[in-house]
């Protein structure tokens, strides 16, 4: 065989299995296009407002009582896309004398100065028509978490907050008052 003509073989061989290795078969594939993902969102409203929000609880001249009155309703809603749980927290207390009548006055002869009417004002907590919190000193519950529940994605749920100052509050509180913050919050459910 002469050497140009096993070249030649070699060559055709060579483009026979290159052919073998990149010859077309039968195959198919499908495309799906604009996949995404896409965090979800959690927004609390309360009473259709993100903070700062308008004050909520404006009680003024209260006496020792013992029963709840009307409550101050507040709606809350979830105007996110996921589902969650929601909170409220009452802080920040700040208790003033707001001065001293003559019978507050007379009192403190045997109680001594008294300013603590944070610990005489009781509080009951509704969320959806129950009962989460009752009976609370609102100085007891100050920073503490209250679990209201769920509050799912689009869900508007109405909380009802209850105040009344405590029937064993002597002369010693006469004109006392107190200012508190309102915390409510909303957590993802886990
Ligand atoms: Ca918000
Ligand atoms: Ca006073
Ligand atoms: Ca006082």
């Amino acid at each position: 065989m002469g050497q140009i003509l096993k070249s030649t073989l070699i060559i055709s061989l060579v483009a026979l299995l290159t052919w073998e290795a990149t010859g077309a078969f039968f195959s198919d594939a499908e495309e799906s296009g604009a996949n995404v993902f896409a965090a979800g969102t959690l927004d609390l409203k309360v009473d259709n407002e993100d903070g700062p929000l308008s004050v909520k609880v404006t009680l003024q001249g209260l006496r020792p009582s013992s029963g709840y009155g009307d409550p101050i309703e507040i709606e809350m809603r979830n105007a996110g896309s996921l589902d969650g749980k929601a909170y409220l927290k009452f802080k920040d207390i700040v208790e003033e004398e707001n001065g001293i009548t003559e019978p507050e006055q007379d009192a403190y002869e045997t109680t001594g100065v008294v300013n603590d009417i944070a610990s005489k004002i009781l509080v009951k907590v509704g969320y959806k028509g129950s009962v989460v919190e009752n009976n609370a000193l609102l100085a007891g519950i100050e920073n503490y978490d209250i679990d209201l529940g769920d509050l799912d994605a689009a869900e508007t749920a109405t909380l009802e907050l209850y105040f009344h100052l405590d029937k064993n509050a002597g002369n010693e509180y006469q004109s006392d008052r107190c200012y508190f913050s309102i915390e409510f919050r909303l957590e993802q459910q886990s």
